[in-house]
This record gives structure tokens, sequence and C-alpha cells, in this order.
């Protein structure tokens, strides 16, 4: 992975977008001065030419029926996708799993929204277990619900989560090089 061609991140488009600079390039973040993330739900993922065939996007998806629990968040939380590609480190927060201090708290029952933010310039599949997450694609009581959802470079994803799963569950980059690499948390829901 250290001699990755960086070429087909280029051609993403997002609010407050810069091109690359070299030290950008190098560690994979993206570059200082970039706008606040938006989420771009109605775009495909790098690589995914839309003029080639018809792309589904996450704006177009929605639920089969509705989920039961219609509560608003009584929290949130947000959390940094990072990393540093030269030294081939990915984290949450700037921190690989191994220096974190225990697990990420879910209350039994809490309804919150959990908030992803891209600072780098690969996308991200972040898979919670045991729990879904309700992507806010605006699909109203036919809010999707997904296991892992992706946050491209740049992006901010979030998701709504009813914590009715009692127990310890893993939290980590669906790229399993990313989640060996740190980008691994376990929430504990109590
Ligand atoms: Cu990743």
């Amino acid at each position: 992975m250290q001699g990755m061609d960086h070429s087909n991140m280029q051609g993403m488009d997002y609010p407050g977008k810069k091109e690359p600079t070299p030290e950008s390039r190098t560690t994979g973040l993206l570059p200082a001065g970039t706008a606040q993330p938006g989420s771009r739900y109605d775009q495909p993922g790098i690589g995914i030419d839309p003029s080639e065939r018809r792309v589904l996007v996450y704006s177009d998806l929605k639920a089969y029926t509705p989920w039961p629990d219609r509560r608003p968040p009584g929290r949130e939380l947000e959390l940094q996708l990072t990393g540093n590609m030269e030294r081939y480190i990915w984290s949450f927060d700037g921190k690989k799993f191994s220096e974190v201090n225990g697990p990420i708290h879910f209350e039994h029952g809490e309804r919150l929204r959990l908030i992803f933010v891209n600072n780098t310039m690969m996308e991200h599949p972040i898979h919670l277990h045991g729990m879904w997450m309700e992507l806010e694609n605006g699909a109203g009581e036919l809010i999707p619900r997904k296991h892992t959802l992706n946050a491209k470079p740049g992006e901010r994803v979030s998701a709504l989560v009813s914590a009715d799963a009692p127990g310890s569950w893993a939290f980590h980059c669906h790229l399993l090089y990313h989640m060996d690499a740190g980008m691994f948390r376990v929430v504990k829901v109590a």
C-alpha cells in the first residue's frame, strides 16, 4: 500500500475541495484548510462512473418497513476518521486501537446520533456490530438501516442508533487492513 496510486482520489468533488498538496499526498490526510465536510449521499464512491451505468447511491436507499424506534436522538457522538498513509496508521480521533483507553460507551436503551467525519483521502466503510445504524438520508420514516456505512473522502455521514443490544461490540473500518492498522474500537452497551 505504501506506493499506492492516489490518482483516482483526485476526481472527487465536494464542497471546499482543494487539490492535494505534496504533504497530503504523503500522509493521506485532506489538505489543511479544507472546508467543513458535508454529506454526499447523492454521489457514487471513488472509481464508479455514473455515465457508464446506472449507479445506486445512498440517497436512493429506503427501508422496506419503518423502524419502530422513532425517538429523536438524546445525544450526538462525532468521530473523526483519521490516518497517516506514510506510516500506514488508520485511526478514530487520531488514536489507533492500541492507544485508546477503553471502549466507547452507549447506554442500554438510549437513542443517539453517530457522526463520522472522514479527514482522509480514502473511503472508509465503517461497520458497527450488533446494532443498526440508520442513515439520515432524508427517507423519513423509511430511514434505511445498515450495519456498514461508507464515508467518502471529506464526507460527513450521520446515522441514528437504538442501543438495544447489551454487550461489547466490534466497531471498525471494514477494509480489514485499515482495521489491522488501528481503525478499530469496542462499543460497550451497558
Ligand atoms: Cu478504512
